[in-house]
């Protein structure tokens, strides 16, 4: 319990609207997360794996219509639409607040209301800042158990200030009493909201327990509002992993990166280089704050305490250290589950004979379907990991040498590509196209602009976002800021297969980076930016067939100059808020492969 006036005058007040059962201060020990686990197998929403096989981790299964990001149904309620600007869905504030307490009217009947405090960064360092969510779900208290730091520590820290971020999550699914047998996995089918007040610094969601929509902390805070704080305070937060490369002589970089939702953070952040001596260890895998430091360098500081990453996919040969994080203690859920009480999903080994699947139905090999959900995710402790860096929770960051943009583009973007400047890396960012994933409901496989990965993001007008990106890079020494860079690890080939290996094999780009940034490795100039010039990427020992590298760092000219109509289009959404320096960086890159394609 806390004795902030201003806290426990606004938990009154949610408490009044969404009349739980009762109201439980969470401290964050744990052993209130074991209780949480324990409350999740009692109500048939969790089971406890193998203790042999996966000691102390739970499979959660969710019901089929809350599987992942509704971003239909989420909301920026900014004073105008014009301040959400044209990629965020908009709200009136004051009629979702209306709304929105209709919904919240008993709410969490029959439940507790958790109050979670909880810190983004460490605590304690001048990055972080603090929210206080309150929920009614056991799976989203143990969740974030994980994910960020909470409990006492975290209002220790706050005090009697009122500079926090208030959430407010309710599953929708309030129950006549606290006896009535639960469901599951409570949500509400058919009514789904995930509200923001920037102006406020409020988060309202309403009707789904799943990741992003529930967990406020992640995505909700530490992108949405946060990047309208970072806005307002000359700092960034973004959709990047963070990683630290050392190279064989023990030299390091720190390096982030944007790929969209389900495009590679996490393997990226925990590869294994196939590169002998090349080391890399993980900061964060999916949010960096960054801020300028004292020296003119931007540091970086990962948010988050937690991975929720991407199950389908994982493997020893994929992404050997996350199987070793996920080893034990960790939450597991809508995979597959095993005769032997363990998990499993697609591409984590040979498929077993028999399974459960994610609908809880019998499965086996021949079922002509995924054992697993695409979106089928693991909740773990990042200090598990065994490639985490000793410096993950350093309260200054980390500087950050160079920044990837990194889509899901089958055609068109080359392997790498550094940009010219920061300007022009900037532009690289904003052009960003991207096929849809299973992380949010939807179409899978459509191609749409995804700028720095930050679409569903974004808690502001993207105009103003690309514009604050010029603005720090225009303040800042030249020779301090991070290289931006463009990779694309998702490049295919004539038969619809990936032309290059990935995952480990990435290592190759990141020595390129690397030196790039050492002013030690060639580039080439092409129209769009530079390439690595002949023999300059790393490509000993590599299987690939025949012409694949010339392919991945192949400038088509014919599909650039195809691309640029969209760009157009794209850039015309953002009106008088685009940037002229970005529409600049557009009208140069035209005339450099008009100029390409008249020798060509
Ligand atoms: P979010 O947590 O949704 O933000 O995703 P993320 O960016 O962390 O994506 P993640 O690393 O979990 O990867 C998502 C999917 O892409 C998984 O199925 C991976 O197996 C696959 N993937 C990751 N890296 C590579 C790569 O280098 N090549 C290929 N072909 N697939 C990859
Ligand atoms: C993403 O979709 O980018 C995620 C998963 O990292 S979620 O937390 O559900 O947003
Ligand atoms: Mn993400």
């Amino acid at each position: 319990m806390s004795t902030n006036p201003k806290l426990q005058a606004w938990v009154e007040d949610m408490r009044a609207m969404c009349r739980p059962e009762r109201v439980v201060w969470c401290d964050g020990s744990a052993a209130e997360y074991q209780e949480m686990l324990r409350l999740m197998v009692h109500a048939g929403t969790a089971l406890w794996l193998d203790e042999k096989k996966r000691p102390g981790s739970v499979f959660v299964r969710s019901d089929p219509a809350d599987v992942a990001r509704v971003e239909e149904f989420t909301f920026i309620c900014s004073k105008s639409r014009d301040e959400a600007g044209p990629t965020n869905n908009w709200r009136d504030p004051e009629e979702t607040r209306v709304m929105m307490r209709g919904l919240y009217d008993g709410a969490m009947q029959g439940r507790a209301m958790y109050v979670i405090p909880y810190s983004m960064g460490p605590i304690g360092s001048s990055i972080s800042r603090i929210g206080v969510e309150l929920t009614d779900s056991p799976y989203v208290v143990a969740s974030m158990h994980v994910m960020a730091r909470v409990g006492s520590p975290v209002l220790k820290a706050l005090g009697s200030s009122d500079d926090f971020v208030r959430g407010v999550h309710s599953v929708g699914a309030p129950l006549s009493s606290a006896t009535v047998p639960d469901s599951p996995w409570p949500c509400n089918a058919s009514s789904k909201f995930i509200t923001h007040f920037p102006d406020t610094r409020e988060i309202w969601s309403y009707g789904s327990g799943y990741g992003g929509n529930a967990l406020l902390g992640k995505k909700c805070h530490a992108l949405r509002i946060a990047s309208v704080q970072a806005r307002d305070e000359g700092w960034l937060a973004e959709h990047m992993l963070i990683l630290k490369l050392t190279d064989p002589k023990g030299q390091v970089a720190y390096v982030a990166g944007a790929f969209p939702s389900a495009c590679g953070k996490t393997n990226l952040a925990m590869l294994n280089p196939t590169l002998p001596g090349w080391k890399v260890q993980t900061i964060g895998d999916d949010i960096a704050w960054m801020k300028f430091g004292a020296d003119g360098r931007l540091y970086a500081i990962n948010p988050e305490a937690g991975f929720f990453g991407v199950a389908p996919g994982t493997s020893m040969k994929s992404n050997p250290n996350a199987m070793a994080t996920i080893a034990r203690g960790t939450v597991f859920t809508n995979c597959a589950l095993t005769r032997d009480g363990d998990v499993w999903w697609e591409e984590m080994s040979e498929a077993p004979a028999a399974l459960t699947d994610w609908l809880r139905r019998p499965w086996t090999p021949q079922s002509g379907r995924k054992a697993a959900h695409p979106n089928a995710r693991f909740c773990v402790p990042a200090s598990q990991c065994p490639v985490i860096a000793p410096e993950w929770e350093d309260p200054n960051g980390v500087p950050i040498s160079a920044i990837l943009f990194g889509g899901r583009r089958a055609n068109t973007v080359p392997l790498v590509n550094e940009a010219l400047s920061w300007q022009h890396g900037t532009f690289l960012g904003s052009i960003m196209s991207s096929e849809t994933t299973a992380a949010a409901a939807g179409t899978v496989g459509a191609l749409r602009h995804d700028p720095m990965a930050m679409l569903p993001f974004c808690g502001y007008h993207m105009g103003d976002y690309f514009a604050h990106w010029l603005k720090l890079g225009a303040g800042a020494d030249a020779s301090k800021l991070p290289r931006i860079f463009h990779v694309n690890w998702f490049r295919k080939d004539a038969n619809g297969k990936f032309l290059w290996p990935g995952y480990g094999e990435n290592s190759r780009v990141l020595k390129w980076v690397f030196e790039r940034v050492h002013g030690t490795a060639a580039a080439v100039d092409t129209p769009i930016g530079r390439l690595p010039a002949p023999g300059a990427l790393d490509l000993s020992g590599l299987q690939v067939p025949e012409g694949a590298v010339e392919e991945l760092l192949r400038v088509d000219l014919d599909l650039w100059t195809q691309e640029l109509p969209a760009i157009k289009t794209h850039f015309d959404k953002f009106g008088a808020k685009m940037p002229q320096g970005l529409r600049d960086e557009l009208a140069s890159l035209e005339q450099r492969l008009a100029s390409a394609n008249a020798t060509a």
